[in-house]
């Protein structure tokens, strides 16, 4: 594709409810759209940066930076670029790779729009809807939570995912298990909140029969991943840890990964989150697809991508009304029966509400290819 333009567009969405993890609270996201143009063609990603750099080092100003004064400049002066080449490109600047993967999107995007193809085709197709998940946090009281969790299991979704910290993880995990019954999915996710000198502690989690426990260590403690895993009934899964095919092959091979949470966001982009896939889907290793609390525009491409075979976990892909009264796409995301359907239109498969979008948009500049 030949690129002529990138329109860098801010805009700023409420949460429903605020979302509490263990690194401290959201109530809106600050979202970073971007929207390319050339050859006649155009698309739309998004990043999944969040606004403070808490759950990694990538944060919304950053990565707007990052994009205008690094990264789009390198693909100007690269010349034409496809979607897949737009990795080995960008290979030269160290880290983004959130920054790295929405510009991969865009162009994707408009790759797809361009050929009428769907990204859910591109991968091959496959299923037409996957279960999906919903992702809890942490609240004030158990009662507090326990009135959440029961509307989201009035909601149909197939499984519930709990946010724990130290001081909040035993006692919320028993009663939630107590109040949804034995046979439906829960998982939990400290988002690196414990050390290890925690995993006898954690091996206490082993008696609620949990699906999997996410990322209770640091992100570089791989060996530690492995020591709960070797403790612990309940199977290890990271999130954090895995930033590249290198660091999943790694992780597998210690035996610190027996689940892998895949966002494209955090591993480069869509092509090497398939990548990541296809390795656990050799190694036996089941995968499922991990949130960053998209819009209509990266929720849509994560249908997509867990429509893979390798996909056999609910993703964190809830309807759209968990988090937003109004999403930027004209045809948001909603569950029936525990699943939610994949996404089939051309290119990512979203249609975007542009009014809406225009009427949320707190900056938007607009850079030529230079
Ligand atoms: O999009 O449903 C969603 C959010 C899922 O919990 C979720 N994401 O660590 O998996 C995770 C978190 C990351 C975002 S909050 C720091
Ligand atoms: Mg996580």
């Amino acid at each position: 594709m030949h690129l002529d333009s990138l329109r860098l567009v801010r805009i700023t969405l409420p949460l429903v409810v605020p979302f509490r993890t263990s690194h401290g609270v959201e109530t809106e996201r600050d979202v970073l759209l971007l929207h390319v143009v050339g050859d006649g063609c155009e698309g739309w990603s998004e990043c999944v940066a969040g606004g403070e750099p808490s759950y990694s080092a990538e944060y919304t100003e950053g990565a707007e930076l990052v994009i205008a004064e690094h990264l789009w400049p390198a693909l100007g002066r690269a010349g034409d670029v496809t979607a897949a080449e737009v990795a080995s490109v960008l290979a030269a600047f160290a880290g983004h790779p959130m920054a790295k993967a929405a510009l991969e999107m865009a162009i994707l995007d408009a790759e797809l729009r361009a050929a009428d193809t769907s990204l859910h085709a591109y991968f091959g197709g496959g299923r037409d809807r996957v279960p999906s998940g919903v992702s809890v946090g942490i609240f004030e009281s158990i009662d507090t939570l326990l009135a959440q969790v029961q509307g989201y299991v009035d909601d149909g979704y197939a499984r519930i995912k709990l946010k724990i910290q130290p001081g909040w993880d035993i006692e919320p995990v028993r009663q939630v298990r107590d109040l949804i019954g034995p046979e439906m999915g829960l998982q939990v996710d400290a988002n690196t909140a414990y050390e290890r000198t925690d995993i006898e502690h954690l091996c206490r989690l082993d008696e609620f029969d949990l699906l999997l426990v996410e990322q209770p260590l640091a992100h570089d403690d791989l060996l530690g991943h492995a020591q709960l895993a070797a403790a612990s009934s309940t199977p290890v899964c990271l999130d954090e840890s895995i930033v590249s095919l290198r660091s999943c092959d790694d992780a597998i091979a210690l035996g610190a990964a027996e689940i892998v949470n895949i966002k494209p966001g955090r591993v480069g982009g869509y092509l090497a989150a398939r990548r990541i896939h296809d390795l656990c889907y050799d190694h036996g290793i089941p995968v499922w697809c991990g949130g960053m609390l998209e819009t209509g525009i990266g929720r849509a491409a994560n249908t997509a991508l867990a429509a893979l075979p390798g996909f056999t976990l609910p993703g964190d892909i809830s309807a759209s009304s968990r988090f937003y009264a109004r999403d930027i796409v004209v045809d948001p995301i909603t569950v029936t029966d525990g699943t939610v359907p994949v996404a089939d239109g051309a290119g990512l498969g979203f249609e975007l509400d542009l009014a809406f979008v225009e009427s949320i948009t707190t900056s938007s500049r607009t850079i030529d290819r230079g």
